[in-house]
């Protein structure tokens, strides 16, 4: 009987133990959701709905006739101190012309913030490379930037000719040797999204397509719009589950993993 207690005692230890080993390896998981939250770039087929510093929906394909002229973004998501960016947007100049941009958008919206626009000069048309130079600096005397996710640049087109064109800002190999790329520069001159130290954003990068008097492809997996507009945001997958899991670790951490992750939440969706 005397040797009955400490067993139950061990196995009440052993059971907390496993209790808060498992709290402890939820709680890292959960932090390291929260440090994923990387840096994305994308095209945005239909600009319905986003502001400067919020995107909504985000459509991966538009269904436009020809002729008509109509607005696509160049988005960006989970940013921290971004001071200036500049990217290249391949397209087929046959399908879809850019006549126009605007990147007073998210640099514009720091505090007295100056955006100087580095674009190219409108239109990429025919006759043109169909890789459109776009970018923005801020170029307060006081380096300043801007947190969190919106619009880098909103991109007025016109629907050439009958095609389906992709929409890109991915890195491309120019004729003249040198690749280009997207750049995402912060207020310490580091470069953003950039793992191998070329400059170049490495992260995430989401292409968007337009189908000009015919159809989007089936195969686009996801909203699609047609040039009257789009419906409202999703949550991405991933805060889903970080959410689940900070419902459990939130047990152990008296609730500041779930703040954190709600943190996160908003700031993925804002
Ligand atoms: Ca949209
Ligand atoms: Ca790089």
């Amino acid at each position: 009987m005397r040797r009955m207690l400490p067993d139950r005692y061990l196995q009440a230890l052993t059971a907390t133990l496993c209790l808060w080993v498992a709290v402890v390896v939820l709680g890292i998981f959960a932090s390291g959701v929260y440090a994923q939250s990387e840096p994305v770039l994308g095209i945005d087929a239909d600009a319905s709905g986003n502001t400067a510093t919020s995107i909504g929906q985000r459509d991966v394909c538009i269904e436009v006739a020809s002729g008509d002229t109509f607005v696509v973004d160049v988005t960006v998501e989970n940013v921290a101190g971004l001071s200036a960016w500049e990217a290249y947007v391949s397209l087929e100049t046959a399908v879809v012309h850019v006549i126009d941009r605007d990147v007073q958008q998210l640099l514009a919206s720091i505090p007295d913030s100056n955006t100087f626009d580095v674009s190219e000069s409108v239109p990429e048309a025919d006759g043109d490379n169909g890789l459109y130079r776009i970018g923005g600096a801020n170029i307060t005397d006081e380096p300043t930037g801007v947190d969190g996710s919106g619009v880098l640049a909103r991109l007025t087109l016109q629907a050439a000719g009958a095609g389906l064109t992709t929409l890109s800002v991915r890195p491309v190999q120019t004729g003249a040797g040198a690749p280009v790329g997207a750049v995402l520069t912060d207020t310490n001159a580091n470069h953003i999204g950039d793992s191998n130290g070329d400059s170049f954003f490495d992260g995430a990068i989401l292409d968007a397509r337009v189908a000009v008097d015919q159809s989007c492809p089936a195969d686009d997996g996801g909203p699609i719009a047609t040039l009257t507009g789009s419906d409202g945001g999703g949550i991405p997958t991933w805060i889903m589950v970080a959410v689940s899991v900070g419902i459990v670790a939130a047990a152990g951490f008296g609730g500041m993993a779930l703040i954190r992750l709600r943190r996160t939440s908003s700031r993925g969706t804002s």
